[in-house]
């Protein structure tokens, strides 16, 4: 099973981290196409590309991959049109939210949530190993 991870990068490296550790945990499922996403700050930046290359790369291996895990806290632009693209392509998806005092998801995310291909969770990141299995144990 491929998997596509998205995660915040010009919208803010702050979860990167984070990122790293969900992309650890998902390798137990299967190949992550944008390891990347989760690298240190100084390792993306010497695989800095140009955008339109960025751009090509990442749909190619979005269309190829069999389910979509996005980490939405971080408001991204980018991560917001994956999963945009992702839907049209009729992936499954999984959407991770932490709730933050005063900020809340966009409706076009959490208001997507069917229950079925495209699942929003809140989550503490002790969650993660239960929710992963739980979204990716039955593909
Ligand atoms: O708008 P954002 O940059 O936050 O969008 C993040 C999302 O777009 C991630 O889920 C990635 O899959 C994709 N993405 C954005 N930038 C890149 C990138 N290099 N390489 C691969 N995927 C990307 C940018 C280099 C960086 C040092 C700015």
């Amino acid at each position: 099973m491929k998997i596509y991870f998205c995660g915040s990068i010009r919208g803010g490296r702050c979860d990167a981290e984070l990122y790293g550790r969900i992309i650890e945990q998902l390798q137990a499922y299967g190949p992550v196409l944008t390891e990347h996403v989760g690298f240190k700050d100084p390792i993306l930046k010497d695989i800095e590309g140009d955008d339109v290359a960025i751009h090509t790369q990442d749909m190619a291996w979005l269309e190829e991959s069999d389910v979509v895990v996005a980490e939405v806290t971080q408001p991204s632009l980018g991560v917001g049109y994956e999963i945009g693209r992702a839907v049209a392509w009729k992936k499954r998806i999984l959407c991770l939210y932490r709730p933050t005092e005063g900020k809340g998801l966009s409706a076009m995310i959490r208001g997507a949530h069917d229950c079925k291909n495209f699942i929003v969770k809140d989550y503490q990141e002790a969650e993660v190993p239960g929710i992963l299995k739980e979204f990716l144990g039955s593909s």
